[in-house]
């Protein structure tokens, strides 16, 4: 019996260009998306593995444009071969000079590899190099027709599921029939190690917030369950990432709670520095917090802002049906962008009160913003 791969039209042919470009490559660069999360790395270090395993003959190298080494999934099998570009500048360059496939994971655009990165002309550069190919792979929208056209990413073949919960599940559809792989051992199981399903499992559920979020199909749980029959141990990846966090992870998350302000039916929150400060703030402190207000009954839309740097505030946006994420974060500033059920948008000001404007605004006009796909489906 064969799981049918119903989200991707010709799963084999992909399969088919994907195998020639990996096995006529010597070098690739793996990147995605600037404070990568888990979807982020487990896919970097799922694809990783495969490529390892299946194809000896390619070096790959993962690259990010940040890592912070005190509070990122630096569990997962693989994390310390990853190449930060922040600590890492010329490592990551050298790599990416030498490389003759460039892999774009979990990102639509490159401003997601942060704002005027350098690591965007580096990457640029090397895609114009004779002979050197881009895939991408990826669960987020096209961008739009008016994202800047410096920021679109040209590829040479590109797999985009916008239905699917994660990067990592179209990575276990392109990684073969999985169900055939354990039921039969046939062919390419080996290829996908304990590791390998260690970490393609990580951005499943993550990306899902633990299957309870964002459209999981039975699929999605199929797809898991293999990776589990494979040797992904679910439980321990839970604890590890939900349950194993500092002291200061308790009482920010408390703080930014207790400070959450209501208006119908919205929610937000602004941590600003001061407060980031207060509790020792790193890299995904407040992981899963503008889906947390969520769980407010009544609430259909959320923001939760961040000042990450001084002066510029990170806002998630989150409504699972009614509202589209994506305009709302596009009306914030036109560099927004993400999924119609979550999205990142930007603010720049340094005064929380302006933040608090700008959210206020968005909600007097919340009628332009209703999600016409998905509004009535509840
Ligand atoms: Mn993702």
């Amino acid at each position: 019996m064969r799981l049918r791969l119903e989200d991707i039209q010709s799963p084999s042919s992909h399969l088919y260009d994907l195998d020639k470009i990996f096995s006529t490559s010597k070098r690739a660069v793996i990147v995605s998306h600037k404070d990568p999360d888990g979807d982020a790395f487990g896919s970097t270090l799922g694809l990783w593995h495969f490529l390892t395993n299946r194809y000896p003959e390619l070096e790959a190298t993962m690259i990010m444009p940040n890592t912070d080494l005190t509070n990122d999934f630096h569990y997962l099998p693989g994390w310390y071969e990853i190449i930060s570009y922040d600590r890492q500048k010329e490592d990551a360059e050298r790599a990416i000079a030498g490389a003759d496939l460039i892999v774009c994971l979990d990102f639509n655009n490159w401003d997601r590899l942060g704002l005027k990165s350098p690591l965007i002309q580096v990457l640029k550069q090397a895609k114009e190099r004779e002979g050197v190919r881009l895939i991408r792979i990826d669960h987020h929208e096209e961008p739009d027709a008016e994202a800047p056209a410096d920021s679109v990413i040209r590829s040479d073949l590109a797999i985009v599921r916008p239905k699917s919960p994660s990067t990592c599940e179209i990575l276990v559809l392109l990684f073969e029939n999985l169900y055939d792989i354990v039921k039969e051992q046939s062919s390419q199981y080996k290829f996908i190690s304990k590791d390998c399903a260690t970490c393609l499992y990580c951005g499943i559920m993550t990306d899902t917030i633990n299957f309870s979020a964002r459209n999981p199909s039975a699929r999605t749980f199929e797809r898991a369950a293999c990776l589990i029959m494979l040797g992904a141990n679910n439980v321990w990846l839970y604890n590890k990432t939900y349950t194993e966090k500092p002291v200061d992870v308790y009482r920010l998350q408390a703080a930014v709670a207790a400070s959450t302000e209501m208006e119908n039916d919205a929610a937000w929150y602004i941590a600003d520095q001061a407060m980031l400060q207060r509790y020792h703030y790193h890299n995904g402190y407040l992981e899963g917090m503008p889906d947390k207000a969520l769980s407010i009954s009544g609430i259909e839309l959320s923001f939760g802002a961040r000042e990450e740097n001084p002066g510029m505030f990170k806002v998630g946006i989150r409504s699972p049906q009614k509202y589209d994420c994506v305009k709302i974060a596009k009306a914030l500033n036109p560099n927004g962008g993400g999924h119609s059920y979550a999205a990142n948008g930007t603010i720049y000001t340094d005064k929380k009160e302006n933040v608090e404007k700008a959210i206020r605004n968005i909600l007097l006009h919340k009628e332009d913003f209703v999600n016409r796909n998905t509004a009535n489906r509840r």
